[in-house]
């Protein structure tokens, strides 16, 4: 059964959901909202990976997500922290994160191996070309994706990290194009032949939001989104990372209805 990672941004500047969640308190208690509404992880994220959005400083993402991972985890919340910073990631498990989603697998920062190695958590490694704004160029993406995330994995269970503690995300959107995310979305058996849970973090991106007209609201993107997380599910994907969870769960609910062949 696909479980649900609920994104939680603690950004000022966060492209999907303008923000609005910046404040502490209304940080946690939309955390709590994401639980009851089905989300088995929450995803604390403190700093904006869209192209464009000004790095934070590591102090400052600290400060914005420190409060609400603490608060969370004391409420039984799993909590995953998103961050490619060491420091951060380290904080937040010694806070009660208890998964680290690190979009740059690890790259971004050579401490990261040694936080989840040493802390024993779950790590998220996706797939990562140097930043959101390193350009798409492959022959076959879901070849160089799937190598690339093997000597990944390869080089993080050197320095220690527990591969069964590891799950693979594409990164979807990250250094791709739209046709190079729909060809790894249709083609996640060749990344899960790696042998790790694969996590789909296809939601309200770019490439969903093409297929609705100019000008479609942020959450118009939400149904073709919960659409990408039935078809993942029959998969097997592991998690989908998504915004909006209520149709999500609906979309999984079909999913693994139409799957065992029993009543939604
Ligand atoms: N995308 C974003 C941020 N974090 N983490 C994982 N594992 N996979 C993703 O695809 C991913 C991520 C950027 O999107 P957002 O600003 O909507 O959160």
């Amino acid at each position: 059964m696909t479980i649900i990672m609920g994104i939680l941004n603690v950004t000022p500047d966060s492209f999907s959901d303008g923000g609005r969640w910046d404040a502490t308190d209304a940080a946690i208690e939309r955390g709590l909202e994401l639980r009851a509404q089905g989300a088995a992880l929450v995803d604390v994220g403190g700093e904006s990976t869209r192209p464009g959005a000004a790095k934070v400083d590591p102090d400052e993402e600290r400060e914005r997500v420190v409060p609400v991972v603490a608060a969370l985890a004391q409420e039984g919340v799993a909590v995953s922290i998103d961050t490619m910073n060491a420091a951060t990631a380290l904080a937040a498990v010694e806070a009660g994160a208890q998964f680290v989603n690190d979009v740059s697998g690890g790259l971004a920062d050579e401490g990261m191996a040694r936080v989840v190695a040493e802390s024993g958590v779950h790590f998220s490694v996706m797939h990562w070309r140097g930043g959101a704004d390193v350009a798409a160029a492959y022959t076959d993406v879901v070849a160089e994706v799937r190598a690339e995330l093997k000597t990944r994995v390869a080089e993080l269970v050197v320095a220690g990290v527990d591969p069964a503690k590891i799950v693979l995300d594409p990164g979807f959107g990250f250094s791709k194009d739209a046709a190079h995310n729909w060809a790894l979305l249709g083609h996640l058996d060749e990344l899960a032949s790696l042998g790790h849970g694969i996590l789909v973090g296809a939601s309200r991106k770019r490439f969903v939001g093409a297929l609705l007209p100019e000008g479609a609201p942020m959450e118009d993107r939400d149904l073709p989104s919960a659409v990408i997380a039935a078809l993942v599910a029959r998969q097997g994907a592991w998690a989908v990372r998504v915004h909006d969870v209520p149709s999500t769960v609906l979309a999984l609910g079909v999913a693994a209805a139409a799957l065992e062949g029993r009543d939604a």
